[in-house]
């Protein structure tokens, strides 16, 4: 008898917007509910795909390219979707990831100008038809994100883009949310921690579980 395939949770966001934060809350939820879950995250969730991170995030002296940027992003996702996403689904487990196929429109599609047709069939020649059930966007100004992200840690190669990069990825999401609203839950970032984590909790309540 074959289980019912998990759930494909994903949480997307501009810099330091507090996903890894509410990735544990959501976890540490769903755990009480008793859910079988797998955490993991883009790029990276195994060790090919968490090289292909290092390269992707260490600042160079190289220009890098867009469109190698584009693919380095789906030769990870590729790996990790095969070696670990599908699987757990298929063995009934929730898989819920920090960042997913939305970053990649984020980022490269408004980030970077890429045409959103060649993401499409990126998109549609590796994952098939399988998506995230539902999306968390965490929304937050992006001058308080970037503040966030820099007060935390030494920035990477994408926190150094100039701040209109950005902006560009902030209406990225936006844009997405907008065309499928039903997958999408959007919360406010930008409020105090406990606030977020109430906003997050009422999405997880309405899971029924
Ligand atoms: N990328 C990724 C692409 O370009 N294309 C793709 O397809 C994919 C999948 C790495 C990069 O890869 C790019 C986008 C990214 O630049 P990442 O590591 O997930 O992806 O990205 P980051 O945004 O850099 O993740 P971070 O871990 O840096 O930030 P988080 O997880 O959003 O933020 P977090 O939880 O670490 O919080 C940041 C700080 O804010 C505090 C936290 O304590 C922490 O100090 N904080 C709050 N402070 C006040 N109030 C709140 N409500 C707070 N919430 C958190």
């Amino acid at each position: 008898m074959s289980l019912p395939r998990g759930k494909f949770i994903t949480l997307e966001g501009t810099e330091g917007v507090g996903k890894t934060t509410n990735l544990t809350f959501i976890q540490e939820w769903l755990e009480q509910k008793n859910v079988p879950l797998i955490v993991t995250r883009e790029p990276g969730g195994t060790p090919l795909a968490e090289e292909l991170r290092e390269m992707l995030l260490r600042k160079r002296d190289e220009p890098v390219d867009a469109s190698a940027e584009l693919l380095m992003v789906f030769a990870a996702r590729a790996q990790h979707l095969n070696q670990v996403i599908r699987p757990a689904l298929e063995r009934g487990e929730w898989v819920l990831c920090d960042r997913f196929t939305d970053a990649t429109y984020a980022y490269q599609g408004a980030g970077r100008g890429l045409s959103l047709e060649m993401i499409e069939t990126l998109e549609n020649l590796v994952q098939e038809e399988l998506r995230p059930d539902l999306t968390i966007v965490l929304d937050i100004d992006v001058e308080t994100g970037l503040a966030r992200a820099s007060d935390r840690a030494a920035l990477d190669r994408f926190e150094s883009e100039a701040v209109e990069f950005f902006h560009r990825v902030r209406g990225g999401y936006r844009t997405r949310v907008a065309q499928q609203p039903d997958r999408y839950r959007v919360i406010d970032a930008g409020q105090n921690l406990k606030a977020v984590q109430s906003d997050v909790a009422a999405v997880l309540e309405q899971l029924g579980l």
